[in-house]
């Protein structure tokens, strides 16, 4: 049993568990092995402060021959800083704060994200000002229905012991877990392979009786991934109380290096779903969007948002063709996509992406519907995007059709178990930010 426990944590790390090491149902009484000790992302940190900036670099095995890097600004903010922000209400003329000035910690930001796609190449600012902007929470067949973010829940404090092997409880409010992790084969052919890296931010949102978690991957390629998953337990403690979790994100872009991301262009690219335009000669359907407007997903046409910059290239021209711009693809994962519209204050659950300036003076995602309507006409108001930075927003949503696993048996307490954990995300994918495949390796 000895031996057991003083399994080495590096087998544990590379290896997984040995299949000797797992506890019998009914043999062991206590764990067979002992929570190993962590070990912290290398982040460059400020040590003893509470610094919210940190720099990244990948691969993480390789810090002095590191090939891509992301610096990260992140924060936590109250309904005062939130109020102070104009998170507002229009009501007779008059702008309404829509958070009560105590309320706690009610948003987590990525403030700026800026990655480097090689150790000479620029900083290249990809985020501005992102983050979940609501949690949306309808209940079918019966009238209940929660706004989680603007109305009840606020960010938890988390525990060290929460996070992965290699983590590290951020900020002085402990509000935020980073954590490294594997994700998987980034790439095959043979031998010519190597597993990918994500600096993952994570942090939890309560609400009542449930809570969701909410994530930021940052990943080795450049790419983004943006997680909300619900959890906690259940409102209704019986089978029937299908409802639908919904994140409503705000995704500040801001696209190229400091002094030249101001000037940014937004399309809307689909593939061709008529066959005619899928053979010799057809081709994307990519339209620039220059004026504030909604957009829908269309699953067969796998539609996407692209931000470019025009003035920023990587790529050079060739013969053929001119330099490319740098860009980034908003990838949406749907489940579904979530319609609301038993109720007039759901507008904004009408279409999947929202496009506003980035100075939108609409800041609540619940009241898009109002800022692009009047009454059920467009607002002749919606601004030209000028080639200025966008928010795009957008929201990822989970049905939860409650199962025996989620804890509702015997009524929702403690003891009885809880909602497993379910994710929905989508992705930020860069375009064109490398001349070749990222941390690729001819030696493996
Ligand atoms: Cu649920």
């Amino acid at each position: 049993m000895k031996a057991r426990v003083l399994v080495s944590l590096a087998v544990v790390l590379v290896l997984g568990l040995p299949r000797s090491t797992i506890a019998q149902p009914g043999k062991d009484k206590k764990p067979a092995v002992k929570c190993a000790e962590k070990q912290k992302p290398p982040l460059q940190i400020t040590p003893k402060s509470d610094d919210r900036e940190f720099v990244i670099t990948f691969p993480t095995s390789e810090p002095e021959n590191w090939e891509t890097a992301w610096t990260v600004i992140w924060d936590i903010e109250n309904g005062k800083q939130a109020n102070d922000q104009g998170f507002t209400k229009l009501q007779n003329g008059k702008e309404v704060p829509q958070f009560n000035a105590g309320r706690g910690p009610i948003f987590f930001k990525i403030k700026k994200a800026y990655f480097k796609p090689g150790q000479k190449a620029d900083w290249i600012q990809v985020l501005e000002d992102t983050h979940p902007q609501e949690f949306y929470v309808p209940y079918y067949f019966r009238g209940t229905r929660f706004y989680d973010l603007r109305d009840v829940g606020s960010y938890t404090t988390l525990s060290a012991k929460e996070g992965g092997a290699v983590s590290q409880l951020m900020g002085k409010s402990g509000r935020v877990i980073a954590e490294l992790r594997d994700t998987g084969v980034a790439y095959k052919y043979g031998n010519l392979t190597r597993r990918g890296e994500e600096l993952t931010l994570w942090a939890n949102f309560q609400a009542g009786n449930y809570t969701y978690m909410v994530e930021y991957g940052f990943k080795d390629d450049g790419g983004i991934v943006f997680r909300h998953s619900p959890t906690g337990y259940n409102y209704l403690s019986h089978f029937d109380g299908s409802h639908m979790h919904g994140s409503y994100w705000r995704i500040g872009v801001k696209l190229g290096p400091d002094g030249n991301n101001h000037k940014n262009q937004v399309y809307v690219v689909n593939l061709p779903t008529d066959p005619k335009a899928q053979g010799d000669g057809g081709k994307l359907d990519i339209k620039e969007i220059t004026k504030e407007s909604f957009h829908d997903w269309n699953a067969e046409a796998f539609t996407r948002i692209r931000v470019s910059n025009p003035n920023y290239s990587i790529v050079p021209e060739a013969k053929d063709r001119p330099a490319l711009p740098i860009s980034y693809d908003l990838v949406t994962v749907q489940q579904g996509v979530a319609r609301h519209r038993r109720n007039p204050d759901e507008k904004y659950t009408l279409h999947d992406f929202w496009i506003t300036r980035h100075d939108c003076p609409q800041k609540m995602y619940v009241y898009l519907g109002d800022y692009f309507f009047q009454k059920d006409a467009l607002n002749p108001n919606l601004k030209s995007l000028n080639q200025d930075n966008v928010a795009i927003w957008h929201s990822s949503s989970a049905l939860h059709v409650p199962r025996a696993e989620d804890g509702i048996l015997k009524g929702n307490s403690s003891v009885n178990g809880q909602a497993l954990i379910y994710w929905t995300s989508f992705e930020l994918r860069p375009r064109n930010l490398f001349l070749t495949t990222p941390i690729y390796r001819t030696t493996p």
